[in-house]
């Protein structure tokens, strides 16, 4: 006699929400990720709760505990909601929390794919769904967000700081390979390199020549550059006639914001701070803030929560799971059950509820 066992995979989570909206959409991410587990049945995600936020930190006086990356790397995967607090400067919660879970994780790539979803439109007439979708790849471990620099004569008319940008080749070329192979896994195959380097002549440069070296590699991919600038401007008059983008970790933070609101709205779309050679758990979140102004109310949309957990389920090798989640999650928004910043009447709770309807069905 031979008993067949079945063995699921259970994928461990790291859930940190953060501040703000970001513990009411990764609330709801988790209801809607459950729903898809059960439904499918042919994994498991066993979340662990991390009070990592702002609120904790004012009260205890720490982020995270000195044995934070022992503790994520427990895991294969990291859930993140949002960081920002109007309590404590901006600089000081991403400095202690996001930042160096980036940096420490080795996430030296984000991805920010952006579309237009079924159901929704830019707020510019000229731009329609189908003209626009977009991956980003954001440089993710360096750049403008090196760190580097200082501060003298502090709080006085005599300030100064310096704000150092570190680039790297090794970085740059990593970098670059992943943002080719992403360009030639996509059907248009073209990869448009965003700099400043006719102004920076050093470290944009540098990322115009280690551009041009690694394109060699892929003679499939069709390639132009762009000034960050007159980027902008492509991006809103002729939105069609770009596929996958790389840029460095502050312009690409810039630009995606603009992809998301000419997509419809920032509430919709993710991120994945990427560890490529996978020794690290990669990190998974909405690239919008944690939202003050509305935090509290139950109105925040959690569709970029959502199509983040996709990303997260795909990354861990659930494609199915991934391919399901977003196809709920469009027919949500085709039905018309959106929040209010994609012209909707709806909530976080209700749009979740629709989302976790259409995967049960
Ligand atoms: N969910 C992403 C988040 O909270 N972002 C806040 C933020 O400003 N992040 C800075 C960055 O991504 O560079």
């Amino acid at each position: 006699v031979s008993t067949i066992h079945s063995v699921t995979k259970v994928h461990r989570i790291a859930c940190i929400p953060g501040d703000g909206i970001g513990t009411e959409i990764t609330e709801a991410a988790i209801q809607v990720l459950t729903t898809l587990q059960k439904a499918l049945g042919t994994f498991e995600l066993d979340f662990t709760h991390f009070d990592w936020s702002s609120k904790a930190y004012l009260e205890r006086g720490w982020y995270m505990p000195p044995d934070w990356a022992d503790q994520l790397r427990k895991h294969d995967a990291i859930f993140f909601g949002a960081v920002g607090s109007p309590d404590v400067p901006d600089h000081i919660s991403l400095w202690n929390l996001i930042l160096p879970i980036r940096k420490t994780m080795n996430q030296y790539v984000n991805v920010r794919p952006t579309r237009i979803l079924e159901g929704t439109t830019s707020p510019l007439a000229n731009v329609k769904r189908g003209d626009l979708d977009w991956v980003i790849v954001r440089e993710n471990s360096e750049g403008e967000y090196s760190g580097q620099g200082g501060i003298s004569h502090e709080d006085t008319p005599n300030a100064i700081a310096t704000e150092v940008s570190i680039f790297t080749h090794a970085a740059i070329f990593r970098l670059m390979h992943f943002a080719f192979r992403t360009a030639l896994s996509r059907p248009r195959k073209h990869l448009t390199l965003v700099t400043k380097s006719n102004a920076q002549r050093h470290g944009m440069v540098l990322w115009d020549k280690t551009f041009a070296a690694v394109a060699a590699s892929y003679p499939a991919v069709t390639t132009d550059k762009m000034l960050v600038d007159a980027m902008t401007v492509r991006m809103v008059l002729q939105p069609s006639s770009l596929d996958t983008i790389v840029a460095t970790n502050l312009h690409a933070d810039i630009l995606s914001d603009l992809a998301a609101a000419l997509a419809g709205s920032i509430g919709i779309a993710p991120s994945s701070n990427l560890d490529p050679e996978r020794g690290n758990p990669s990190m998974f979140e909405p690239i919008h803030g944690s939202a003050p102004d509305i935090a509290g109310r139950g109105v925040a949309n959690p569709v970029g929560a959502f199509w983040s957990a996709a990303e997260m389920v795909r990354w861990l090798g659930e494609e199915k799971a991934a391919d399901t989640l977003m196809k709920a999650v469009e027919e949500v928004t085709k039905a018309g059950v959106k929040t209010k910043d994609l012209g909707g009447s709806e909530n976080t709770k209700s749009v979740t509820e629709a989302v976790c309807r259409e995967i049960e069905k």
